[in-house]
């Protein structure tokens, strides 16, 4: 061990070693190594470096500190255990407990424990973002940083700095290598995010050994190509040489910051330092023994924190936190009379709420047979909602002119360095980084929306993953649904891809039948606070139902709804025979069918069903009601892949739907190429109840 440090601070810093060697230990299971190497600028940024109050910690100008390498979550539950991060209650209320108990540390990854194997958003107060798929906790805090620019731009006024947080994320060699990471570092650099600094782990090592196996470029070049500055610091543990790095990033007003730190993994154990070994195995009993003996620690103890070293938490990051935190409350006491406005926002974001208002310009469209592409009354809902919520904001990976998704209301201007509140992002071609971010900003308070093509959903998936595992409300525009799309052929026309969006547990999928329906599902998505939402839309145009004629749309927010039901010669509705159920574009097939079925003398109904997960969460009676069963011919139809449809078809019902790929061509021409007539909906339901009479 170098001289750079006081025995406390090594004493410190050994404990974090000690308590994750252990904490490995007694699972059984996880990553000890990394978090022995990274101790020392963990203790760093946690006691010294961070504004952050333990005692308030969701105050909105915090810095904030993401752990990219999420394998190494020891280093963050044993930090936030020493800093004393307070627990928050039930409303989301601070409490007076710790929110990472001793006891909590001695059962990681035990069922129960609020330490998972990995950090997991919501389950301990302190975890900024989950983490642990590499690469998304480093273009989330791109978002952070973003985010933090953002409430600058707007609510910063002279005499009341209330927004300057930092934003620092630890990394590994995984994440460096991970092409979101890359997407994501472009864009910080284009944006000049000179808040966000990057501690890149320079220790050779991952999972298979040297790192030499499978990485050889120059990052140092890699990240000043993308307009980082780029600072380096030999020895993990000289505390003095982080420390004049971590002052020449808070120096630097136009470029984010990238550390390139050398560490020994598993530093300090006299046979496992150093080794691949160490990523992710308890280091042993007797290896943990001789490498406490090396720290000068009691072999014997386990679990073991001295009174000195939560002092020195009291006197660091505990004492200074409550001063600034304190300094800011004041501060935003005397803003409140100045700037009563901005003030209210601020209470609204920090209370999680939706403005007032916000839905009051969300305009009914009138009937019409022609009608309009579901992108297009997006586009319109868009903007009159964004109009009255100051926060919601977004952009496109570059097919907002496709997507509909640019804010044209005066004010909504571009984000960028220059100006930091603007509301539109150009994210470019970078779909992974854009839904990270997204998440990031989203995370940070602020209401944020992406957009791309719905075949390339796909290439943000993880991050869509984690906004749901997080419930963190991102809106996912996605747009260009189907077939529809037409001549630009099976590259760009989704197939699968409804089904494994609605596979993602707390994502809530909406594929609205017109526009009625789609500023229906924009109210019911902005309104969920806890999921993210994914709107998906047409190219072509639908027409907009005469809902005088129609169900309304009030049936959008229980998922599925009778559109239109199956009556008798005196207007009396009837029990059907038959149900037809479309999504999206094919609701209007249906309701032509029901037309040629109902002449046919068949009892149809018609059943528009935008939402799968809002329709299982409604009670069983409404459910009934909608799909009672004891009517089982049914007929779904839908431009995509079978799965999941015979739970509401039943296994003797028939799904029109894509078998495979589709094909380059006029929409029409594949429309009826691949069997979405109102012909072969009547076909096969005739089909169908024949059969079941025999
Ligand atoms: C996207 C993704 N791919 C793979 C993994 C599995 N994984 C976890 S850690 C790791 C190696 C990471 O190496 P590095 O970041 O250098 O961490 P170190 O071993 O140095 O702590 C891998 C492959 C993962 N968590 N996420
Ligand atoms: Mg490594």
């Amino acid at each position: 061990m170098t001289l750079s440090m006081t025995e406390l601070e090594k004493k410190a810093i050994d404990t974090i070693r000690a308590l994750s060697m252990d904490a490995v230990q007694a699972a059984n299971s996880g990553h000890p190594g990394t978090p022995m190497a990274l101790a020392p600028i963990g203790y760093l940024l946690f006691n010294e470096q961070l504004r952050y109050d333990p005692a308030h910690p969701k105050w909105l100008g915090r810095d904030r500190f993401v752990l990219s390498a999420g394998h190494a979550s020891m280093l963050l539950y044993s930090l936030l255990h020493l800093a004393g991060v307070k627990k928050l209650g039930i409303d989301c209320e601070v409490t007076d407990q710790a929110a990472v108990t001793l006891d909590d540390i001695k059962n990681f990854r035990q069922p129960g424990s609020p330490c998972a194997g990995h950090p997991e958003f919501g389950h301990v107060c302190g975890i900024e973002v989950t983490t642990g798929p590499l690469g998304q906790g480093l273009a989330t805090s791109v978002g952070m940083a973003v985010a933090t620019r953002w409430f600058a731009g707007r609510y910063n006024k002279p005499d009341y700095p209330m927004f300057n947080g930092r934003v620092y994320s630890v990394c590994g060699d995984g994440d460096m290598m991970e092409g979101i990471a890359s997407e994501a570092a472009s864009l910080a650099g284009h944006w000049k995010l000179s808040n966000l600094c990057w501690i890149y782990d320079d220790n050779n090592i991952t999972i298979e050994g040297d790192v030499a196996l499978a990485f050889s470029e120059n990052v140092h070049k890699r990240f000043e190509a993308y307009g980082w500055q780029v600072l380096h610091v030999d020895d993990v543990n000289d505390l003095p040489a982080l420390r004049k790095v971590l002052q020449t990033f808070e120096a630097t007003a136009d470029r984010p910051t990238l550390i390139v730190v050398k560490s020994v993994i598993a530093f300090g154990a006299p046979k496992m330092a150093g080794s691949h070994k160490a990523h992710g195995a308890p280091l042993g009993t007797e290896e943990i023994r001789e490498t406490k003996i090396a720290l000068g620690r009691d072999p014997d103890k386990h679990f073991e924190v001295a009174d000195d070293v939560y002092e020195l938490f009291d006197k660091g990051v505990i004492a200074n936190g409550a001063k600034a935190f304190a300094d800011w409350r004041e501060m935003f006491e005397r803003y409140k009379s100045d700037h009563p406005e901005l003030a209210a926002e601020l209470l609204c974001i920090c209370k999680n709420k939706l403005p007032e208002g916000w839905d009051a310009d969300v305009e009914t469209f009138p009937t019409d047979a022609k009608g309009m592409a579901t992108r297009v009354s997006s586009g319109m809902v868009l903007n009159q909602i964004a109009g009255r919520f100051p926060w919601l904001l977004g952009g496109s990976a570059d097919l907002a002119p496709s997507n509909n998704t640019a804010l044209t209301f005066a004010g909504a201007d571009d984000f960028c360095h220059a100006n930091p509140c603007g509301r539109n992002f150009h994210f470019g071609i970078r779909e992974h980084a854009m839904a990270a971010i997204v998440n990031g900003m989203t995370l940070s308070g602020l209401r944020g929306f992406c957009a791309t093509f719905f075949v390339f959903v796909d290439y943000l998936r993880p991050a869509i993953r984690l906004s749901a595992l997080m419930g963190v409300p991102v809106l996912y525009i996605l747009t260009h649904d189907s077939i529809g799309v037409g001549e630009d052929g099976p590259t760009h026309q989704p197939i699968e891809h409804l089904a494994s969006l609605r596979a993602i547990p707390n994502l809530i999928v909406f594929r609205p039948a017109d526009a009625n329906e789609t500023a229906a599902s924009y109210k019911a998505a902005v309104k969920r606070t806890t999921s993210p939402s994914a709107i998906i839309l047409t190219r072509q145009n639908l027409p907009t139902l005469d809902r005088s004629f129609f169900a309304d749309t009030s049936g959008v927010e229980k998922g599925a709804y009778v559109l239109f039901d199956a009556y008798d010669d005196h207007g009396n509705t009837v029990k059907p025979e038959l149900i037809l159920i479309g999504t999206g574009s094919e609701v209007s097939l249906c309701l032509e069918a029901h037309d040629r079925l109902m002449a046919q003398g068949i009892r149809c109904r018609t059943v528009s069903m935008p939402s799968w997960e809002l329709f299982e969460i409604q009670p069983e009676e409404y459910r009934n009601a909608v799909l009672p069963p004891d009517v089982t011919a049914r007929v779904a139809v839908e431009m995509a892949c079978e799965q999941g449809w015979h739970k509401y078809v039943g296994s003797r019902g028939a799904v029109i739907c894509m078998k495979g790929f589709g094909a380059s061509g006029p929409a029409e021409q594949l429309f009826r190429h691949f069997g979405f007539t109102p012909e072969n909906v009547v076909k096969t339901a005739l089909d169908m109840l024949e059969a079941r009479q025999k």
